[in-house]
């Protein structure tokens, strides 16, 4: 099998824990290894045999990916970790990490045998859905295990300004890795920002069954990926060969039986666990038959034993495993890569189409007799099993991961001041209005300044976060000298790094960037530290790591994402750089209140309602969509309905008259082109309304919440004044459809402007020309409006 052993790296005996390989205590291990693999395969097969089916799907769920790492996550679980450690399971793994739960008393019977059904133990690991305390939520493979990497910043972060709780211990940030999740190209992103960030208690165990969903891997493909974990500056552990064989390798010719597997392909090697004892004895009759060692070694072997020697690769071998992970007692980053094989004692094992492959009635009865589970006590958590149960509850009792219980932690809310000061001047851009509104934070030093945490993917001063950066400094574990300062060359910028400092500065790759806001979105819950994080990047890019985005908010992760700029607005710099589609994402994207505010007054309500938002027990995220178009500014008092109205998503600029024919509706940086057409359209209709949406995320949402409680919506509310018989244009620099629901709301007409096809470099009038965005645009669609309203009456 490919990856040589030269290279292991367990360190040496002297830095291992003392005392843990007590044989009581192994074969305590030994048998909770069988009891959860018997679980987890007794769950999945319930769930698909057993439970009635009302739709005739296929339930699903994965014997062979859970059996691969039953006996990894025993020793973790069971032995190895402490409450303090933290882990994302892989995706595949759940029914392990689940039956584990059980057998420690935190997850019930009845969530167990409702596995895949509502209500029930969810497919792939839920912090949000599952009720067993699952620490990182994964199912989107690779993202669970970069979560880790920045997870183990988070912490450093939170315990080197003193946030977290009193007391509490620094935890491994453990990620039980699939192989083939290392395909992903976000998990190698993640390895050179930790290690640029030199991260600490960070454990991927990769299950390196050599197996993907299709196919069993290439052999070259491995053969570095020791070389680059420690290029990244990791500890590398092997775990090859279990203990039955490393005896076979020490017999008379034993040094030709390990050339023969170190040799053997990847996927003849899973062929033969599959064919078993024959298969084997054939291959190795026919390859090293001539050796008296090898022809003794097969002779005091029947086929079972030979195919459990053959098979007994270090990560199902108990004994190795917690020897490796014992081994290893400092904070340096450490890979283990575990041999195992993908539905190790199960009848499909190394088949390489075992990926979605389920028992039978046949296989599962047999497999029922080997594991001693008489029937009707398949739940049990002790039968067929050999040590007495008082023994093994006193175990379970005392496992040290569960001695603290469910560990969600809490922290106090920041309190929130009842207003931020609206930065003065003529004409601003969002994003200026943002950078000032934060650089006036940072200045005021209060609570709410000293748990912010911002973050960027290389585009810090561009997105206006200089100011803020400026004032807090960089975070870095160790102090960093601002060179260029020390030089005397002078620059806007003075980053300072240290410890204290706020801005977490990142590499350009923007699934880190989201993956970071995830981790530091989950400080409250995970390390009892509340953050209110803030990343900047530019609008378009969230679509590169939208994956990651998407998995911050299925978890629950509380940040304020803050996209500038954003659509043809940014001009000059041409249709690569220019979102359309963004304000879609928003809507679409399930716990991310979206913003894209016209004026800096709605921006400074809205971000102080952001910092409750991110904090409440009901609240969320925040995506405001800002521009760098300077635009002018009303003077105006932002009364309380204002600012609410702002909060819930729209305000009429100029209100309706009762008969006016037609309301514009526009958000974002075209506002000022909806104004200019506006006072045009007014001196031929009379009482037209001027409506600023300031997020059609919020509109639509709460509007779908009303009709669903029969109760009035703030856009009903908003569009109840108007006449049946008015039009609607609707504007903004994205996608039209983010606002052309508007019509179903009150049965008006709609038309609909925004940018459908491919920006281009130009500058604002041309492309706003171009594009149909511009007043005259807006009063064309008037007309049109008006015109088809008339020809319908
Ligand atoms: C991003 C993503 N792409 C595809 C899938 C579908 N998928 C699920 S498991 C899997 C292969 C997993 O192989 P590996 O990580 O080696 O896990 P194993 O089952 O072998 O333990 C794939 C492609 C997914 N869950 N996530
Ligand atoms: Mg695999």
């Amino acid at each position: 099998m490919s990856l040589a052993t030269s290279s292991s790296a367990l360190p040496p005996p002297s830095e291992a824990r003392q005392g843990t390989l007590d044989p009581l205590r192994l074969r305590m291990l030994t048998e909770l290894e069988r009891k959860v693999l018997w679980l987890s395969s007794w769950t999945i097969h319930n769930a698909n045999h057993l439970r009635p089916s009302r739709d005739g799907l296929k339930v699903g769920g994965h014997q062979a990916s859970s059996a691969s790492v039953a006996t990894l996550m025993t020793a973790l679980y069971f032995d190895v970790l402490r409450p303090q450690d933290r882990v994302a399971v892989k995706p595949h793994a759940s029914p392990v990490f689940h039956a584990i739960q059980y057998l420690l008393g935190q997850q019930k019977l009845e969530k167990l045998q409702s596995f895949r059904a509502l209500g029930g133990a969810q497919s792939y690991p839920s912090r949000t859905k599952d009720t067993d305390d699952v620490d990182f939520s994964t199912g989107s493979v690779g993202l669970g295990v970069a979560l880790t990497s920045f997870a183990a910043l988070v912490q450093d972060y939170v315990r080197l300004k003193n946030l977290a709780a009193p007391g509490t211990k620094p935890g491994r940030m453990v990620a039980v890795v699939g192989d083939a999740e290392l395909d992903e190209g976000n998990v190698f992103e993640a390895l050179l920002e930790g290690w640029k960030h030199d991260v600490r208690n960070l454990w991927w165990v990769i299950d390196y069954n050599r197996q993907s969903l299709d196919a069993v891997v290439s052999d070259r493909l491995y053969s570095h990926i020791d070389d680059l974990f420690r290029t990244m500056g990791w500890r590398v552990v092997i775990l090859k060969y279990g203990k039955k064989l490393e005896r076979a390798f020490a017999g008379p010719d034993g040094e030709a039986l390990r050339d023969w597997i170190d040799a053997c392909p990847n996927s003849l090697y899973s062929a033969l666990v599959y064919k078993r004892g024959e298969g084997w004895r054939r291959h190795l009759e026919a390859d090293l038959g001539k050796l008296p060692g090898i022809r003794a070694f097969l002779a005091a072997h029947d086929d079972e034993s030979l195919h459990a020697v053959m098979t007994n690769l270090a990560g199902h071998d108990m004994a190795s495993v917690l020897e490796a992970f014992h081994g290893v007692a400092d904070d340096k980053p450490t890979c283990f890569i575990a041999y195992t094989i993908k539905g190790f004692g199960l009848p499909f094992a190394g088949h390489k189409d075992n990926h979605a492959g389920l028992m039978n009635e046949a296989q599962m009865a047999t497999f029922q007799e080997s594991m001693r589970v008489p029937a009707g006590a398949e739940w049990d958590r002790f039968a067929g099993l050999d040590l007495p149960e008082a023994e093994l509850a006193a175990f379970l009792a005392a496992v040290p991961f569960a001695a603290e219980g469910a560990r969600r932690r809490t922290a106090a809310t920041v309190p929130v001041p009842p207003s931020f000061p609206v930065p003065a001047g003529r004409r601003q851009s969002t994003q200026e209005g943002f950078g000032r509104i934060l650089s006036e934070l940072a200045a005021s030093d209060g609570a709410l300044a000293q748990h912010i945490v911002t973050c960027s993917p290389d585009v810090t001063v561009s997105t206006n976060l200089g100011g803020w950066v400026n004032r807090r400094g960089l975070f870095d574990r160790h102090e960093r000298s601002d060179v260029f300062r020390e030089e005397k060359v002078v620059s806007a910028q003075r980053w300072q790094m240290s410890p204290a400092g706020q801005h977490i500065e990142l590499g350009i790759a923007e699934n880190n960037f989201f993956i970071l806001l995830a981790a530091l979105g989950l400080a409250e819950p995970i390390f009892g530290a509340r953050l209110l994080p803030i990343g900047t990047l530019y609008d378009p890019f969230i679509a590169r790591g939208l994956d990651a985005l998407n998995y911050g908010c299925y978890q629950d992760a509380r940040f304020m994402l803050v996209a500038t700029p954003s659509g043809i607005t940014l001009a000059p710099e041409g249709g690569a750089h220019q979102s359309i589609g963004t304000p879609l994402i928003a809507i679409a994207q399930d716990g991310l209140a979206s913003f894209e505010p016209a004026f800096v007054d709605e921006l400074a309500v809205l971000m102080r309602w952001g910092f409750e938002h991110m904090q409440a027990p009901d609240g969320g995220s925040l995506y405001l969509r800002l521009s760098t178009r300077p635009i002018e500014q009303p003077e105006r008092a932002m009364s309380p309905e204002l600012q609410a109205a702002i909060i819930a998503g729209g305000y009429w600029l100029v209100p309706p008259a009762p008969d006016a024919e037609v309301a514009l509706v526009c958000q974002g940086a075209v506002t000022p082109e909806a104004i200019a057409a506006h006072a045009q359209i007014l001196e031929d209709v009379p009482g037209a309304g001027l409506l600023v949406a300031t997020s059609a995320e919020r509109l639509h949402r709460d509007w779908l919440a009303g009709l669903r409680r029969g109760a009035e919506s703030h856009v009903a509310r908003l569009l109840a004044p108007l006449s049946k018989r008015a039009a609607l244009v609707t504007v903004l620099d994205g996608h039209p459809a983010a606002l052309s629901w508007l019509g179903s709301v009150a049965q008006h007409r709609v038309e609909p402007l925004g940018v459908e096809h491919f920006g281009q470099s130009g500058d604002v009038p041309d492309l706003y020309r171009v594009y149909g965005l511009d007043a005259d645009a807006i009063i064309d669609a008037a007309a049109r409006a008006a015109l088809a309203g008339h020809r319908a009456s």
